[in-house]
C-alpha cells in the first residue's frame, strides 16, 4: 500500500500488476534525494554498479550492460493496431490482443525474486499544458535513477496527477529470480524474448526482456514519441524527434529552431553548440524530443518533454561538443563506456589516451596496443539538463517556446546542398517526408544508397507514416495563423567533393548557416530561386575568417538538375512503399519538383 496518493485507478492498476508479475514487494518511488542515493548504494552493494572518484566524477555511477542489450532494438519493437494498415509499412505490427496474450504469458511471475517499483513520472514542466504524466512499473533500479534524471519523478507528480488520468508503461527484465538464486549484474531476458509493444488506442506501453536506453526508459521513445504521435494527431499537436535550440543574434534578438536529424546525425552536438562567429550564442532547450502546440497568439510553442541527456559517449569531447562533456561532469549515470583504474571513464575520442589498466564495457583489461574494445559504439551517458552549461533559461517555462524555423537534414556526400528554405509548409512537410542519410554497403552491410528516414522518425512513429504526413499537411493547412507558421529548412552538414573531401567543417562553424536561417526569419538574408526552393546567394552565407573556398562554397550551394532528376526516382520508389496513401498535396509537390527540375 501507499499514502503516496488516493488515485484509486492506479492503486487498482499497479495491484493488478503485481498479482501478475508478483514481485517480492511493490515499492512507490517518491523521487526524493534519500530514494535515489539509498538505491544507488544498493546497486553498487549488489555489484551492478561501480561508483565512480568522487572527485573526478562526483556523485556519478558506472555500468555494464549484458552484451545482447546494448541498444533499441527495432525488430523486437511493435506497433500493435486491429488493423495491420493502421501501423502501416514500416513498423513492425501485431495485433493488440495477439500480443497480449503473448506478453501476459510471460509477464507472469516474471518479477519473482525482486521488487516492483512504481514510477510516477511527467513528459514535459509540471503542470505544463503540453505535458503528460504517465507511470511506469518496472523490476529495474537501474531504471529507477535513469527515469530520475531523464523526466520529472516522484510525489511531486502524482501531487498534480490527484486522481486524473496517466498512461500505463509497463516493464520488466524478464528475469525472476528462484529462491536462493544469485542475480547477475545486467540481468535481462534473451533478444528473441525482447518485446518493446505499444497499444496506441489505448495509450499503453508494454516492455518486456530488456533494461537498455529506449526500451526501459519508456518515458522517451516510447511514450514521448510512439504513443505522443498518435496523440497529437488525435489531438491536433506535433511530437517530433527534434532538438530545440534558442539562438540569440548580437543585437540581442531571440529565435527557436527546432530540426530533425536521423540517429547519429549530431543533434546533440546542434543543440549545444559554440557558435565561431562573433556576437551570436546558442542555449539548449532539448536535445532529442520536442513536442509543439499552437499558442493563444496563433505561434507553434515547443517544450522538451524531458529533464536530461541521454547521450552517445563516444566522439564526445571538447572540441566536438564541450557543453555535452561539461553536462557529465557530475550527477551521470554511465553505461558501456571504460572505466580507468582511478576511477573514472573513458571512451572513443574522449580527446585524451585511453589510461592502461581500464576494464572495457565486457569486463576485459586494456593494455597498449590490445585491440580491446573499451566502450560499446552505444555507450551513453544519463545527464540532468540542469547541468548543462548553455541551457536556456527558458527550458522549463511551461508555455513552451515560440518555434520560428524547422530544419531536416541527413548525412549526404552528394545532391543537397549545404542549406536550403521551403517554399510553404507543404513543401517544407514533402522535405521532412524523403529525409534520408547515405550508407556505404561496408558500413553495415545493407546496400549502398539513401536510407530514407522519414522527419527522422523512422523508428518513433506510433502509426501509419502515411498518415503521419497527411498529419503534418493538415497542421499546415488548419493553423490558427498561417504568417506564424514556422519557416521550414534543410541542411546537410555532410558535402564531400568527388575526392572524398569533406567540404564543410561543420560543429561550431554551423553557426554560419544557423545566422542564415535566422537572417531569413527576420526577413534579412538573401536567397535564390532554385527547382528545390530558395537557396543562400553565394556570399550569402559569411564565411569571414574560415578556410573554405568561393569554388567550394559554390559547390556547396549547387542545385545539380541531374543529380536531382536521379533523386527524384529515389523518392518515387520511397513514396511507392506507401501506395495510395501518400497525401495528394504531397505527391502534388513530386510532381512540381519533376516539372521545375524539366
Ligand atoms: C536516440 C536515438 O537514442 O535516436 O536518441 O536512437
Ligand atoms: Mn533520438
Amino acid at each position: 500500500m501507499t499514502n503516496l496518493t488516493k488515485n484509486q485507478k492506479l492503486i487498482n492498476w499497479v495491484n493488478e500488476w503485481a498479482q501478475i508479475c508478483q514481485p517480492d514487494s511493490v515499492y512507490w518511488c517518491d523521487g526524493s534525494e534519500e530514494e535515489n542515493n539509498r538505491l544507488n548504494d544498493m546497486m553498487v552493494a549488489s555489484g551492478a554498479a561501480v561508483k565512480l572518484d568522487d572527485k573526478k566524477r562526483p556523485n556519478s555511477y558506472y555500468y555494464q550492460s549484458d552484451p545482447s542489450d546494448v541498444a533499441r532494438v527495432e525488430n523486437r519493437t511493435y506497433i500493435c493496431t486491429d488493423k495491420e494498415e493502421d501501423a502501416g509499412p514500416t513498423n513492425n505490427w501485431m495485433s493488440p490482443k495477439d500480443m497480449k496474450d503473448i506478453l501476459l504469458e510471460k509477464f507472469k511471475g516474471c518479477m519473482k525474486g525482486r521488487t516492483m517499483y512504481v514510477i510516477p513520472f511527467s513528459m514535459g514542466p509540471l503542470g505544463s499544458n503540453i505535458a503528460k504524466i504517465g507511470v511506469e512499473i518496472t523490476d529495474s533500479a537501474y531504471v529507477v535513477v535513469n527515469m530520475r534524471i531523464m523526466t520529472r519523478m516522484g510525489k511531486a507528480v502524482l501531487d498534480v496527477l490527484g486522481d486524473g488520468d496517466f498512461i500505463p508503461c509497463i516493464h520488466s527484465i524478464g528475469a525472476p529470480l528462484a529462491p536462493g538464486q544469485q542475480d547477475v549484474a545486467w540481468p535481462c531476458a534473451p533478444i528473441e524474448e525482447k518485446y518493446i509493444s505499444h497499444f496506441p488506442s489505448t495509450s499503453e506501453i508494454w516492455s518486456f526482456g530488456s533494461g537498455y536506453g529506449g526500451n526501459a526508459l519508456l518515458g522517451k521513445k516510447c511514450l514521448a514519441l510512439r504513443i505522443a504521435s498518435y496523440m497529437a494527431k488525435q489531438e491536433g499537436w506535433l511530437a517530433e524527434h527534434m532538438l530545440i535550440l534558442g539562438i540569440t543574434n548580437p543585437q540581442g534578438v531571440k529565435k527557436y529552431i527546432a530540426a530533425a536529424f536521423p540517429s547519429a546525425c549530431g543533434k546533440t552536438n546542434l543543440a549545444m553548440l559554440i557558435p565561431t562567429i562573433p556576437g551570436w550564442k546558442v542555449e539548449t532547450i532539448g536535445d532529442d524530443i520536442a513536442w509543439m502546440k499552437f499558442g493563444k497568439d496563433g505561434q507553434l510553442y515547443a517544450i522538451n518533454p524531458e529533464a536530461g541527456f541521454f547521450g552517445v559517449a563516444p566522439f564526445t569531447s571538447e572540441h566536438t561538443n564541450p557543453n555535452a562533456m561539461h553536462s557529465c561532469d557530475k550527477d551521470t549515470i554511465y553505461t558501456n563506456v571504460g572505466l580507468t583504474p582511478d576511477g573514472d571513464i573513458w571512451w572513443d575520442g574522449i580527446g585524451w589516451d585511453c589510461p592502461e589498466g581500464t576494464i572495457s564495457w565486457k569486463g576485459e583489461t586494456y593494455t597498449k596496443g590490445s585491440d580491446v574494445q573499451v566502450a560499446h559504439p552505444n555507450a551513453r551517458f544519463t545527464a540532468k539538463a540542469s547541468n548543462c552549461p548553455c541551457i536556456d533559461p527558458d527550458w522549463e517555462n511551461p508555455a513552451g517556446v515560440p518555434i520560428s524555423a524547422i530544419l531536416f537534414g541527413g548525412r549526404r556526400p552528394s545532391t543537397v546542398p549545404l542549406v536550403y528554405e521551403a517554399r510553404s509548409w507543404a513543401h517544407g512537410t514533402f522535405i521532412g517526408s524523403v529525409v534520408g542519410s547515405e550508407v556505404t554497403a561496408a558500413a553495415i552491410g545493407l546496400a549502398a544508397g539513401v536510407r530514407r528516414d522519414p522527419f527522422a522518425m523512422l523508428p518513433f512513429c506510433g502509426y501509419n507514416m502515411a498518415d503521419y504526413f497527411g498529419h503534418w499537411i493538415k497542421i499546415g493547412e488548419t493553423a490558427p495563423d498561417k504568417t506564424k507558421l514556422p519557416k521550414i529548412f534543410n541542411v546537410n552538414w555532410f558535402r564531400k567533393d568527388e575526392t572524398g573531401r569533406w567540404l564543410w567543417p561543420g560543429f561550431g562553424e554551423n553557426s554560419r548557416v544557423l545566422a542564415w536561417i535566422f537572417d531569413r526569419c527576420v526577413g534579412k538574408a538573401e536567397a535564390i530561386e532554385t527547382a528545390i526552393g530558395f537557396v543562400p546567394t553565394v556570399d550569402g552565407i559569411n564565411v569571414e575568417g574560415l578556410d573554405v573556398s568561393k569554388a567550394d562554397m559554390e559547390e556547396l550551394l549547387k542545385v545539380d538538375k541531374n543529380l536531382w532528376k536521379a533523386e527524384v526516382e529515389l523518392i518515387k520508389e520511397h513514396y511507392a512503399r506507401f501506395g495510395n496513401k501518400i497525401p495528394a498535396a504531397l505527391s502534388a509537390e513530386l510532381a512540381t519538383l519533376e516539372s521545375k527540375l524539366a
